[in-house]
């Protein structure tokens, strides 16, 4: 059973929740607006709060429209293997901001990523070059935090890969299951509970986070 009471050493990282991954947004998640009441339960119990915001350039490398793709298909970019997406929070655009019903008005940082226009950035905490790093790690360890708790969009791709880099980054990590939807493109959301599950990554749900 996870270790669930939260207090000092504690950070709620709320991921990706944007209007362009809700419905009708451009690369909207199934069910993605069923995660807002949830992180808005959770952000009350946590003494330290993140969110991030996927924030890409026109024209960038994850675009299927960039490469003349169609969306969905794999290539292979400098740094690797790259889902193509459909153009998907473009900064400064109504599809890139927070979900107008995400209330969460004690967060304390907003992390962006995913701006260089030829690097991608599931994670919150290093670039898909696997070498830039955003600065969270540092924030969060200048903050005397230790253990990492993530809800949001997506938990098959921005979810799992911002869990498995705090685990390389030596924070605990636990996924709040019924606080995030997948995508689950080809087995993708069964891939990474495994790949969480092997780093050590928990899961939990909204309810051992929250007093009834
Ligand atoms: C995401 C695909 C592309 C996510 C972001 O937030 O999970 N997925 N960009
Ligand atoms: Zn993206």
């Amino acid at each position: 059973m996870v270790e669930t009471r939260n207090g000092d050493g504690d950070a709620l990282i709320i991921v990706d929740v944007q209007n362009d991954f809700c419905a009708g947004g451009a690369l909207a998640v199934p069910d993605g607006d069923a995660v807002v009441p949830a992180v808005n339960r959770l952000a009350r119990a946590f003494p330290v709060v993140v969110l991030t915001q996927d924030w890409h350039t026109p024209g960038h490398a994850s675009f299927a429209s960039s490469h003349g793709c169609t969306p969905f298909e794999t290539i292979e970019l400098s740094y690797g293997p790259q889902v193509l997406w459909p153009d998907h929070c473009v900064m400064g655009t109504p599809g890139a901001a927070l979900h107008p019903a995400l209330d969460v008005p004690g967060a304390q940082l907003i992390v962006r990523k995913g701006f260089h226009r030829g690097i991608d950035s599931y994670s919150a905490f290093v670039e898909a070059d696997r070498r830039t790093p955003t600065g969270l790690a540092g924030y969060l360890r200048e903050r005397q935090v230790r253990r990492v708790v993530i809800a949001g969009l997506a938990t098959d791709f921005c979810v799992a890969w911002t869990a498995l880099d705090a685990r390389r980054a030596g924070f605990e990590a636990i996924v709040v299951e019924d606080a995030c939807r997948a995508i689950d493109l080809e087995g993708s959301l069964a891939r990474a509970w495994q790949d969480m599950r092997a780093a050590g990554v928990e899961r939990a749900e909204v309810s051992a986070f929250t007093s009834a």
